[in-house]
């Protein structure tokens, strides 16, 4: 399968900009650029598409070029609802820092990392107008969905000019450093065609481009944020036992498009997922296989080892097998109640809340459906001393088959 035919199979064009692009992305090989501001200091499970992307058109021989946006971070890229806040500038040196180092990790290889500021600083505000602004028709600004949207509820100069800066960018790469193509997501369409026309009136040659779809999940929702908050790239902000969780418990009939968006794995190794999927759906072998290709990819197959371990511990309950630091992060974001010295078990399950009364924690014991780091506590004189802990430190309770609650001796 050609390269073109590839990332259509794997539903990655929406839009497309320049006819023969089909033609130069099989048979040539073209520096392309994608951007991203700094509007945080790590892209999250969203933003990993389009990594992944440029990670794959490398990969066929293409030369990746990815601009971190230290003068467009400073603006603020207009969305459809409302203005964005102001970053400060100190954020913004910070984020792109951040950024830089990870999209530079996760692209591998010898990707270039430009910063427009380095040649928007260098713009006088008077310059920009003469040299930018005067190629520009307002009618054709107003023209664009993103900014025809935001009339009614008001759009400040400032964001109305951000797809001036975005178009040089194009026309500043296309000139400096032979960039031929951008590609983003489907939201950046008016950005980039605002480019690819700078290019043409400026230098009368044919830019190119190409968009994808936002990654949605089955609900319509963009794919890799769970329960509204973001599932990072950065590990120190979401490991890699709670991507696991989530990407384990994709919708099963979304499954497969992601195998085609985020992995490497080949038509044939996933249409075999997808006949898997089908038939013994209860092994979940599309969805490990997401899980494992993604994680590995992002922070290395030790971490993925470690994820699917924790996650097997937690299920079948032994507990112990477990280290501190896989305790800690099976049970991150809980807040473990804290023993101060040896305490009968039955008066920690109340203190703890798995139990509402003694009388219930005893009745929990007796019948079997209380364990301590895995072990099934029947003793009602049970003492729980510092030694039973998890490297004298965690106690983890199981009540019945669901509940998890995590005790810290200080
Ligand atoms: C700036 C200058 C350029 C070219 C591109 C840009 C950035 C572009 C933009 N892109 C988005 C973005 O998200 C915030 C990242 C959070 C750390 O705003 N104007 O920066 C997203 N981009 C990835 C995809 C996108 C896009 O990073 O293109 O479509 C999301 O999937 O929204 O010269």
């Amino acid at each position: 399968m050609k390269l073109f035919e590839e990332l259509k199979w794997r539903g990655l064009i929406k839009d497309i900009a320049g006819e023969d692009l089909e033609d130069k992305l099989n048979n040539e090989s073209i520096t392309f650029y994608w951007g991203t501001d700094p509007t945080a200091d790590s892209l999250h499970l969203g933003h990993y598409s389009s990594l992944v992307t440029a990670k794959r058109l490398a990969k066929a021989g293409h030369k990746p070029i990815l601009l971190v946006g230290g003068a467009t971070g400073l603006i603020g890229d207009p969305r459809p609802t409302a203005e964005r806040e102001i970053i400060s500038k100190e954020a913004v040196e910070k984020n792109l820092i951040g950024l830089s180092n990870q999209v530079r990790n996760i692209v591998g290889g010898d990707v270039e990392v430009v910063n427009n500021n380095d040649w928007m600083k260098e713009f006088s505000f008077t310059d920009f107008l003469r040299d930018v602004g005067k190629y520009i028709n307002v009618n054709y600004m107003l023209d664009k969905d993103i900014i025809r949207r935001r009339l009614d509820s008001g759009i400040t100069f400032a964001e109305f000019a951000y797809t001036l800066i975005q178009g040089y960018d194009y026309l500043h790469l296309f000139r400096e450093k032979g960039v031929r193509l951008q590609a983003a997501g489907s939201d950046q369409w008016g950005n980039i065609t605002t480019g690819i026309d700078l290019i043409r009136k400026m230098t009368g040659e044919q830019a190119y481009a190409f968009t994808m779809p936002l990654v949605l999940d089955k609900y319509g929702n963009k794919f890799g944020k769970s329960e509204g908050n973001a599932l990072w790239l950065d590990e120190s902000k979401t490991s890699s036992y709670e991507l696991y969780q989530y990407l384990i418990n994709v919708d099963d009939e979304m499954v497969i498009n992601y195998l085609k968006i985020f992995t490497f794995l080949s038509r044939e190794e996933i249409e075999n997922l997808e006949k898997s999927n089908i038939e013994n759906p209860h092994l979940r072998e599309a969805h490990k296989a997401l899980a494992r290709e993604i994680i590995t990819d992002l922070h290395g197959e030790e971490a993925y080892n470690d994820a699917v371990k924790i996650s097997e511990s937690l299920f079948s309950g032994n507990i112990k097998e477990l280290s501190v630091k896989q305790v800690e992060e099976a049970f991150k974001g809980i807040e473990p109640f804290e023993i101060n010295e040896d305490t009968l078990l039955v008066d920690l399950l109340v203190n703890a809340g798995v139990c509402s009364s003694k009388r219930e924690a005893r009745e929990f014991i007796n019948n079997n459906s209380i364990s301590l780091n895995g072990d099934k506590i029947t003793d009602l004189e049970f003492v729980v001393t510092r030694e039973v802990a998890i490297d004298n430190k965690y106690i983890v309770i199981r009540r019945g088959k669901k509940k998890y609650h995590i005790g810290v001796f200080k």
